[in-house]
Formats: C-alpha cells, structure tokens, sequence
C-alpha cells in the first residue's frame, strides 16, 4: 500500500504533493514500483495535528483519485478519512477501499456507508485522537488491548452490514503508543493476525525508528524495511509505506525465504541468473 499525501503538515512529505498534478504523479510512480494499493489521505493524523474541514479534504483528494482512477493504473484506490462525506466522494471518483483510522468511531455512519457501497475496509486502533494522543499513553498490556479494541470494532462494522471478509485490521503503529508498545505490538502481531483478518501495518519513516536509529524522519528506509519484513513473517498482509519499491523487494526476498518461492509467481525475480 502506497501512501500518497494531499497535505500541507503531514509529518515526512508534507506539502510536497499538496498540488493535484504533483499528488497524481507521485501516486502513478508509485503504482509504476508495484503498490497494489495507493492510499490518498487530505488530513494529516500526526500527533498534535489539528483537524481538517471536510469541504477541504474532499477538494483535496477527489481530483487525485479522478485522474488516477481515469489514467487506468492497475491499483486499487483507497480513501484514508475518517469521514462518511469525503469517503462516499472519494467512492464516487474510484476509489473501492475506506481507511479509517478512527475505526467507525469518529463517525459510524462510516460502517453503513462501506456496507452499502460493498467496499473493503482497514479498522485501525488509536488511542485518543491525534491532537493529545502521544501524551502519557497507558495499557494493560498493549497486545491484549489492541486486539480486544479491534475484536470489538470488527464485530460492530458486520453488525452494522459490512461482510467480514471485506475487513482489514491494523494495530495502528505510532497512534497513542510509546516505543515499547509500538515494538511489543510488531513483535506479537501474530496474536492480532490470530484475529483471522489481514493485518495492514504501518510503520514506514514513524518516529520510534528515529528514536532507535537516530535519523531523520527522511532516512528512515532502513527501519522501515526491516518492521515490515519483520511483520511479514508474523503474518501481516499491507504494508502501508512511502517507498515502495525498496520494501517491495525486500517484501519478495523475505517471503520467498518464508515459504516456497517460484520463479513464475513471483514477478519481481528478473535476475535469477546470479551465481551468488
Ligand atoms: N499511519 C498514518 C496514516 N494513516 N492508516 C493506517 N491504516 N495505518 C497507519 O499506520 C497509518 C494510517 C500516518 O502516516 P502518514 O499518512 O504518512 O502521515 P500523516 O498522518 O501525517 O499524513
């Protein structure tokens, strides 16, 4: 999954897709290094991010969605809103794919909206809300609490009319947790794929790789590459970065080296004449 940002603050590319026909550009290269999914977002959730109105985040991403959608890249189109006005827009310009970071809560009319529209879905925990959420988070354990939270939201989204297999879940990495939760959670994530939902994880260029490495929110490749492959093996699904073609084929090397790998199936492998 592709991160394209129609923002002017979110926290590592910020502004510099805030244009229409940068935003598309960008989304095209990044369908081009082989992102199954292009996830557009018009609000930042940062922490300490202030909301945005839902005329602006609408005028945002629905012309980046249209002309993705009309340039025939073969990619899906996902919304990242927590907003039902601003999904069903961006359903209408293409997009078949609602990423709520607020799992339904920030409004449930949400879930009646993906039921209708028969859309796939990503339900995230976050603690709190962007504004306030890195102050002082707490759990019991952080494991058992995300998975309960995410139980509980999937049950609410199928009450509510969304068929199961149309839901993803995603532990919401860097929302309303320190650096221990964020590691404990990637290093149990099998206890929330265990929920039998694809898990969607997030970590590409947070904070806590900053804090372990000491880069910039720029240079963050490598810790990036090596959560994701990381939750590969612990059975997550998306991966939900801003480089996709160095974690794709980092992504292809660790699965191929976690289950059978065939030259046929896997279309990145064009150099298997290597002797080493
Ligand atoms: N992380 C961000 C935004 N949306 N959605 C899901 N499902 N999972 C995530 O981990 C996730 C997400 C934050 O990243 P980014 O969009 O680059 O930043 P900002 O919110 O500042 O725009």
């Amino acid at each position: 999954m592709g991160v394209v940002n129609v923002t002017p603050d979110s926290f590592s590319d910020g502004g510099l897709f805030l244009d229409t026909d940068d935003a598309m550009r960008h989304a095209l290269e990044l369908a081009a290094e082989g992102a199954d999914i292009l996830d557009v977002g018009g609000e930042s959730t940062r922490p300490g991010s202030e909301p945005v109105a839902e005329d602006e985040e609408r005028r945002r991403v629905v012309p980046v969605l249209e002309r993705v959608a009309a340039a025939g890249a073969r990619v899906q189109l996902s919304i990242d809103t927590s907003k039902p006005d601003v999904a069903g827009a961006a359903l209408d310009a293409g997009a078949t794919y609602v990423n709520d970071v607020t799992a339904f809560r920030a409004d449930p009319g949400m879930a009646g909206l993906v039921a209708e529209r028969g859309v796939e879905c990503c339900l995230m925990h976050m603690l709190g809300e962007p504004r306030t959420m890195q102050d002082d988070p707490r759990y019991g354990d952080v494991v058992s609490d995300v998975k309960a939270f995410l139980e509980e939201r999937l049950a609410f989204a199928v009450a509510e009319g969304v068929p199961e297999e149309r839901v993803m879940l995603d532990p919401g990495i860097g929302f309303g947790k320190t650096l221990e939760h964020n590691l404990e959670l990637l290093r149990r994530l099998d206890e929330i794929v265990a929920l039998g939902r694809p898990v969607v994880v997030g970590t590409s260029r947070k904070s806590f790789l900053g804090r372990i490495t000491g880069r910039e929110v720029g240079e963050r490749l490598p810790g990036t590459i090596a959560t994701n492959v990381l939750a590969l093996e612990r059975g997550a699904s998306v991966f939900r970065v801003h480089e996709v073609a160095p974690v794709r084929e980092a992504l292809a090397v660790a699965a191929a080296t976690v289950g059978p790998w065939s030259p046929t199936a896997n279309p990145t492998s064009t150099t298997t004449k290597s002797t080493r």
